[in-house]
């Protein structure tokens, strides 16, 4: 298995409740490395432009309004198949769905208020990663 990158989002439900370390202690204990990190205030345009795939789905608006309502802190991971770490440990979409030792089975306070989010493919990551980060600020 190849080294890899994913981009990941603590989101504003865990920033409000001071969970960015013990969100990111997961994340290292899964084997991932934050080789990029900063906390940001979200853009609504920002937010509805990473969401555009979902953009005719019936939580759109919502979920818009949860990602802009405080900071998130957006990250680049890097490790073994980093994509596939990263959705294992966060756990299902929905916390009541989500396996024990996840981050949203710990974490989660909703659906929409899930503490994090991970890229779901590589394709994917380099996308989302380029969406908010410059080579010259990840440093692996
Ligand atoms: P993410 O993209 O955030 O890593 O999460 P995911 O793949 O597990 O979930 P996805 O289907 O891509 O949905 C993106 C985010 O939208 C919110 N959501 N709300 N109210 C709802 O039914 C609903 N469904 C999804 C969640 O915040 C989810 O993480
Ligand atoms: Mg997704």
């Amino acid at each position: 298995m190849a080294v890899t990158r994913t981009f990941s989002i603590i989101k504003p439900d865990a920033t409000r409740r001071n969970l960015t370390g013990a969100v990111t202690k997961k994340l290292e204990d899964a084997g991932l490395r934050v080789v990029a990190s900063k906390r940001i205030q979200m853009t609504k345009e920002q937010a509805e432009g990473f969401y555009a795939v979902h953009k005719e789905r019936p939580f759109f608006n919502d979920l818009v309004s949860f990602m802009i309502s405080g900071p998130v802190v957006v990250q680049v991971l890097e490790g073994e198949d980093a994509v596939k770490a990263n959705r294992d440990v966060m756990g299902a979409t929905n916390p009541a769905d989500a396996a024990e030792g996840t981050i949203r089975k710990e974490f989660a306070e909703s659906i929409e208020a899930n503490s994090v989010h991970g890229s779901d493919s590589d394709e994917n990551a380099k996308i989302e990663i380029d969406f908010f980060f410059n080579e010259d600020e990840i440093v692996g």
